[in-house]
């Protein structure tokens, strides 16, 4: 496909591509991009509307909510509930799943998202985005529950996210490679940017949240002791670091130019096996950068293949440039 395509075309010709494809994924995807611009106009406004600061809640997570969080969730739920393509939804602020209101037709889909990751940034206008993930609703199940949710990431139809940065950008993947699709905020209409985006197999710069450093395990605390070390230490090369706190944004950079991204397991909270979410954050970016080309793991196994035991479950996670995270995993295994 070629750039400049719009991503409504894109979408359709990819169905054409899937035998027996009756459309409703189709119909989906358009109605999770409607929603996604929905969100990005709320961000772009910001301080101008009074959607900036805390809503005064908490999640599921026991984490403080902005206002944009409860918002995003709002317009997620609100876009997709009547399209009739999906059994049911799972958000990152809401506990349990979230049912389709008997008046809608059921559809063979469940979606779970993160409406807004990276919120912490949204009042200090840095990056943020929505993630999601599309499975099957398993046949002969009239009403999901959680259980049905719990497929490991190789179970994934689609994986996707919207990155609200200088630019609006849609990345997204179907298991046939990685697109990337710019905003034409003129228009309204997502365009083919970035085909084919791949991960080189080598990288100079990590991204990491350096202030946890004394909580990280060896093989962690070794590998980042070697990149600072730079040329003079045993990788021979100088290292570059980034810590936007936003997963879509260090995902998307990887995306386009390299890196590794980890947010490992640390002793501040022991029974915390990671701080990011396995079924609608590590999953999809995990899809979307295998996909690319890159890797993905919680330093143990394939992120792909963890067995789900819980829909708000967290995740060690080291994901991208393949050769990079090959090196941190078999650091793990010398351990
Ligand atoms: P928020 O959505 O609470 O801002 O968390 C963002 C995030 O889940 C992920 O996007 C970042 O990579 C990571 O947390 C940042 O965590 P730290 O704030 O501990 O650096």
């Amino acid at each position: 496909m070629h750039s400049g395509t719009f991503l409504t075309q894109f979408i359709l010709e990819e169905q054409r591509s899937i035998p027996n494809a009756t459309g409703d994924f189709t119909g989906l995807l358009n109605d999770i991009v409607t929603a996604c611009k929905t969100i990005s106009h709320l961000v772009n406004r910001g301080g101008l509307i009074d959607i900036l600061g805390t809503a005064g809640t908490e999640n599921v997570q026991g984490e403080g909510q902005k206002k944009l969080d409860v918002i995003s969730n709002e317009v997620m739920v609100k876009s997709l509930e009547w399209t009739g393509h999906l059994a049911a939804m799972a958000s990152e602020e809401v506990e349990g799943i979230i049912s389709i209101p008997n008046q809608y037709p059921k559809g063979k889909y469940l979606l779970l998202f993160d409406p807004l990751d990276g919120s912490s940034n949204i009042d200090v206008n840095i990056s943020v985005g929505t993630i999601f993930s599309i499975l099957r609703c398993p046949d002969g199940v009239p009403e999901p529950t959680e259980k049905d949710f719990l497929q490991p990431g190789t179970q994934q139809v689609c994986a996707g996210f919207c990155i609200y940065g200088p630019t609006t950008m849609m990345v997204l993947t179907t298991g046939h490679g990685v697109n990337g699709f710019t905003l034409d905020q003129d228009i309204g209409e997502f365009i083919l940017t970035h085909p084919n985006m791949t991960i080189p197999k080598d990288t100079g710069e990590f991204a990491i949240n350096m202030s946890n450093q004394r909580f990280w395990e060896a093989p962690v605390q070794r590998y980042i002791e070697e990149c600072i070390q730079g040329k003079e230490g045993p990788r021979g090369k100088n290292f570059n670091m980034r810590w936007v706190a936003s997963m879509v944004a260090e995902v998307y950079r990887i995306l386009t130019r390299g890196g590794i991204f980890m947010y490992p397991w640390d002793s501040r909270d022991p029974s915390k096996p990671g701080r990011l979410r396995l079924m609608y954050e590590a999953n999809p970016m995990s899809f979307i950068v295998e996909q690319a080309g890159g890797a993905s793991s919680t330093s143990q196994q394939r992120i792909l293949e963890v067995e789900p035991e819980g829909i708000h479950q967290r995740v060690p996670v080291i994901l991208g440039s393949k050769n990079e995270v090959e090196r941190v995993v078999a650091y793990h295994k010398e351990a």
